[in-house]
């Protein structure tokens, strides 16, 4: 039996139960290496995921699907263990945007606009000898490096991948992180789906989740149902409520509504 089919099917199975927190845990179980595993960030202050660092200092490629209806939000982080060396992928106002350094400065790649629409998008970074190639959908853009160094760190050295977000303790341990502002990126809501590493070559590997916070079982979204946010707090759907981000305001409180 296909495995990816397989879970699909099981997690069609699972939208039906009133159990379905349980039921993601099942699936995520069952997907074993993780074959085509799609999952849903609620997109609060701390939620993130956390994959095996790619091994890509001058070849390999990765890959991920992703869907959400915000416009904003950091979709993807890796660094070379806190040195110089960084891939950081997030969504500014609907649009994705690439920051790398890898020792000679950084590079910002832009592409595609709209992203936030609730369909699904496909990126890939691929990186061959001084290239890194960007794609977004059928568009791709490549950063040749120049400098002595284009190597993206060590294989002993380089940091977990990061999906959505970064654990909230490197907020204390910013000098660990090659890029520290990635901590002060909202991070993505949204679904993801399909994270693959390709090597050199040619064979791919569909990668393991190793850590997580703030997956949702389901993308219902209770925000667009009842928004209990003022002041323009960001709504955030969890699996036990709506939470308010209330960062960017000027107020506090569980609704943003205390001065
Ligand atoms: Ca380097």
């Amino acid at each position: 039996m296909n495995m990816s089919t397989h879970t699909t099917g099981d997690m069609m199975e699972c939208r039906t139960t009133r159990i379905q927190t349980l039921c993601v845990i099942i699936v995520i179980l069952m997907s074993g290496t993780s074959w085509g595993l799609e999952f849903t960030l609620e997109g609060s202050l701390t939620s993130y995921t956390k994959f095996p660092p790619w091994e890509a200092s001058e070849n390999g490629s990765m890959k991920l699907q992703f869907r959400g209806l915000f416009p904003n939000g950091l979709l993807l982080y890796m660094d070379d263990g806190g040195r110089y060396d960084f891939f950081e992928v997030k969504l500014v106002e609907g649009v994705a945007r690439l920051r790398l350094n890898l020792g000679g400065g950084t590079y910002v790649i832009t592409l595609g606009q709209g992203l936030d629409d609730g369909e699904w998008h496909s990126m890939e970074l691929h990186r061959a000898s001084t290239e890194t190639t960007f794609t977004l959908d059928s568009i791709s853009e490549t950063h040749h490096c120049s400098n002595a160094d284009c190597q993206f760190g060590n294989a002993s050295r380089n940091s977990d991948v990061f999906v959505g977000g970064l654990p909230i303790e490197y907020g204390a341990r910013l000098s660990m992180l090659a890029l520290p502002s990635v901590m002060f990126e909202p991070r993505f809501k949204g679904s993801v789906r399909n994270l693959v590493y390709t090597d050199f070559g040619g064979s791919s590997e569909y990668v393991q989740m190793i850590d997580s916070r703030g997956l949702r079982a389901t993308d219902r979204s209770e925000c667009d149902e009842s928004n209990p946010c003022h002041h323009d707090g960001i709504c955030v759907n969890t699996d036990s409520g709506t939470l308010c981000d209330c960062s960017h305001t000027d107020y506090i409180g569980k609704q943003c509504d205390t001065d």
